[in-house]
């Protein structure tokens, strides 16, 4: 007698997964591979996920958290998506390291909004989270103490200027869109004269990936956000998701971690990807859903992508001169 399985309606959120500045992030090592040879170092987890750092580390890549933990080497040592203070390239120039930046553009946009508030002498805020390495990343393009980190509207209550009248701000770039307008309207109300970008410095990937949640948790009973429990962008999705009203808003790296009892009754689930979770495990979750359920998969496209950033192009000239990337406009790798 064959078995019949209940139906479930799976929504899969588009956008999700890799964005633009995570996919030039792991292109930089793999290519970094392809051209030098291993071993290379990458300082911090390329981005915020274990399968891809385990597949690097199978290709040859070393991972450590400072650069005294490198040896002096000739191979390349590459920084992580998320950014470093300046006193990482210049400790890396210091000891004779060939370094490649892998920092995502839109964070080191970031990066160069402080240093010109800072050179017109404006007091500098950025919303974030504490202890992060983006955080601390873009806190390290100035002298220590110059950023004032805040966190919450109660933060910006207790904040003490130095001139309530000279004040700019600027933000991490995987917050809470929502939280964040509430930080910057609170910003706003008590430093009326305060200067900062236009909206937020909140990412368009981050965005998107909010915004297809938003939309499609109140469809489902569960919402699964594939990604890792240290990725900022990652447990932000989760909990719009709870937000949006979904019974159950869960955040797992991947398929084995779904604890399938406590799902309890359901007929429809939300499936989505922080931008360093890789689509394999995605697939994987969908696969797990459909050996026990009769599964209707409808993809709902909520934005278009279509952002690529270049590689640096140090790596780019010397992986062409070494026959791993082809010449163009745009340039390939060669498998
Ligand atoms: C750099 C900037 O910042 P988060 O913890 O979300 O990083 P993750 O590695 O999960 O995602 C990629 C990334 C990298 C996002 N923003
Ligand atoms: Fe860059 Fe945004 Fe991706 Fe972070 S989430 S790496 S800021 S594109």
């Amino acid at each position: 007698m064959t078995e019949t399985k209940p139906p479930l309606d799976i929504y899969l959120c588009a956008p999700r997964g890799f964005c633009a500045g995570v996919d030039r992030a792991i292109q930089i090592v793999e290519l970094a591979l392809a051209t030098y040879g291993a071993p290379v170092y990458v300082r911090h987890e390329i981005v915020h996920n274990k399968f891809v750092v385990e597949s690097l580390k199978a290709k040859g890549a070393v991972f450590v958290e400072e650069l005294d933990e490198v040896p002096a080497t000739k191979q390349p040592v590459i920084f992580s998506a998320h950014g470093v203070p300046k006193s990482v390239p210049e400790n890396a120039r210091e000891l004779n390291f060939f370094y490649l930046d892998a920092t995502c553009p839109l964070v080191s946009k970031v990066h160069k909004e402080a240093m010109l508030h800072d050179k017109r002498g404006h007091e500098i805020i950025l919303i974030g989270h504490e202890g992060h390495p983006e955080v601390i990343g873009t806190m390290g393009q100035l002298e220590e103490g110059v950023v004032k980190l805040i966190e919450t509207v109660e933060d910006v209550a207790a904040f003490e200027p130095r001139d309530p009248n000279n004040l700019a701000w600027i933000t991490q770039t995987t917050l809470s869109v929502d939280d964040t307008a509430d930080i910057i309207a609170a910003l706003k109300d008590r430093f009326p004269a305060i200067t900062g970008p236009n909206k937020n410095d909140i990412c368009y990937a981050t965005t998107n990936r909010q915004e297809a949640v938003k939309i499609v948790a109140p469809k489902a009973d569960v919402m699964i956000v594939v990604g890792a429990p240290n990725s900022s962008n990652s447990k932000r999705l989760r909990e719009v998701g709870e937000r949006a009203g979904c019974r159950q808003s869960l955040l797992l790296q991947r398929a084995s971690e779904i604890d399938w009892d406590s799902l309890g009754a359901i007929s429809s689930v939300a499936i989505t990807a922080g931008a360093s979770a890789p689509e394999v495990l995605v697939e994987e979750v969908i696969e797990a859903f459909r050996t026990r359920y009769d599964v209707t998969l409808d993809v709902v496209v909520t934005a278009k992508e279509d952002i690529i950033f270049n590689i640096p192009r140090e790596l780019r000239e010397a992986a062409i001169a070494a026959g791993v990337l082809e010449e163009g406009p745009k340039a390939v790798a060669v498998n």
